[in-house]
């Protein structure tokens, strides 16, 4: 039966983890001489988030950063992934940098350190310089450059103190939902403009890539990419072919130029490439190897030709963004990009769910959040069992955080939190997650891998 492997061995060397991204929990926004941000300028529009929220605040990490890493050691992982905010370590995004930016990230690894949790750094988790915005954001083709070079200096001051450094986090959603609908930061609604930002984005991560490797960090460097696969709503051709170019926009549009040098024929015939420049050269900047790749999976997508479009059942639920519980779409995106692609080690960067979580006397009943993952490790081990390199897995996220244009809204942590005082709540999917992996650590050091009951 798909999904309910009842005994499943992670190698011992497996990586666990939680993840979070700066915007999303530092706030600070205007402290220590950070500058502002795309995202800063969009929440401060009318209009743009849910619930009128920013993250000027938000999780107030930048403060509370000591008590959050305690909080991380807790569940036994032995990772942490987050991402630097670009603007706080060089406030214009060109030219000098900001030291008490990255005394922050200092600090916060000195924490990781103290506490044995291996740190997984990302670049760029949406939050560009309002600078290099007002001089074309990811449009101009100038802002490649600036990102190689931002990346050169954070890998120069932090690169032997991290066990990895991913360029891009979801250059689909900076792409798409940045520059083609207009939801997220800096709100462009241009399906042209979102092609070349697209681009942009992957000849940055080429060219940081080797900015990184000429001055030989030892960190571990890759791409975090959000894939899913395409289901066909019915079997008619119509849907077919939609579920196809779906694929081909979505996965093979970042996939082919990083690892066959090119952009996928189906999708560059289907896309409005009016304002599409790319040279040749390009393709060889991108195609860099990959130390590692990392997938964010949270859903399929169910691809229907009708209008209105066929919505699918949902035998296992769905999430309160809305978003089909699909945990065999994780196997079989892996199953897929293994087939297609020479991949290398695979990290599930991000895996989670947004609940409408409640504090009970102090308790957070979450049994829906703990199934997800359960299931998700589940399919996640039946994709190795049929030859999937996959190192480690982080759940999205440590904590209830700013989601974007949803705000504060969705929650998504194994942590809840309190806004209005900050108070910090372990979930019982926490206490789940916790539990699973020490159990795993058990068998580690008992020398074996572990058998571990997913259902
Ligand atoms: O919160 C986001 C994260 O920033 C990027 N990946 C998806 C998450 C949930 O929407």
């Amino acid at each position: 039966m798909q999904n309910t492997a009842s005994k499943t061995a992670f190698p011992p060397s497996f990586v666990w983890g939680v993840a979070t991204s700066a915007y999303q929990i530092e706030g600070a926004a205007a402290e220590d001489g950070r500058g502002p941000s795309i995202w800063d300028t969009f929440t401060h529009t009318e209009g743009k988030i849910i619930d009128r929220s920013t993250g000027d605040i938000a999780c107030d990490h930048y403060h509370r950063y000591a008590e959050d890493v305690d909080l991380i050691a807790a569940l036994n992982v032995n990772a942490y992934r987050f991402s630097v905010a670009w603007p706080r370590v060089q406030p214009r995004g060109a030219g000098a940098w900001n030291e008490k930016g990255f005394d922050f990230y200092s600090r916060l690894l000195d924490k990781l350190q103290e506490k044995n949790i291996p740190a997984h750094l990302t670049l760029y988790h949406w939050d560009l310089p309002q600078a290099l915005q007002d001089n074309g954001g990811w449009l101009n083709r100038d802002t490649t450059r600036r990102f190689a070079d931002y990346a050169a200096e954070v890998a120069r001051r932090f690169g032997a103190r991290v066990a990895t450094i991913t360029t891009h986090n979801e250059p689909w959603c900076t792409s798409v939902l940045g520059h083609g609908t207009g939801q997220f930061a800096p709100g462009m609604a241009d399906p042209a403009a979102a092609i070349q930002v697209s681009h942009h984005l992957l000849l940055s991560h080429g060219l940081a890539l080797q900015a990184m490797r000429a001055i030989n960090t030892p960190a571990k460097l890759g791409i975090v990419l959000n894939q899913w696969t395409a289901t066909p709503a019915t079997a008619s051709a119509a849907d077919k072919a939609k579920a196809e170019l779906e694929y081909a926009k979505s996965v093979q549009w970042y996939m082919d130029p990083i690892f066959k040098g090119r952009y996928p024929e189906l999708a560059l015939e289907n896309i409005d490439r009016t304002a599409f420049f790319a040279s040749e050269n390009d393709f060889i900047d991108i195609q860099q190897p990959l130390d590692f790749l990392g997938v964010n999976y949270y859903t399929r997508a169910f691809v229907s030709a009708e209008t209105p479009p066929k919505q699918p059942e949902g035998a296992l639920g769905f999430s309160d963004m809305g978003w089909e519980i699909y945990p065999q779409g994780l196997t079989d995106l892996l199953l897929g990009l293994h087939r297609e692609y020479k991949l290398p080690p695979i990290y599930i960067t991000e895996n989670g769910i947004a609940v409408a979580d409640k504090i009970n006397n102090g308790r957070v009943d979450d049994q829906l959040r703990t199934d997800y993952v359960r299931m998700h490790l589940a399919a996640l081990a039946d994709a190795m069992a049929q030859g999937v390199d996959v190192r480690g897995y982080f759940y999205w996220s440590l904590m209830d955080n700013f989601e974007w244009n949803s705000g504060y809204e969705k929650r998504f942590g194994l942590l809840y939190v309190d806004y209005a005082t900050q108070q910090r709540t372990t979930k019982d999917s926490a206490l789940w997650y916790r539990d699973f992996i020490a159990g795993q650590t058990q068998a580690r050091d008992a020398g074996s891998s572990a058998g571990i009951a997913l259902k």
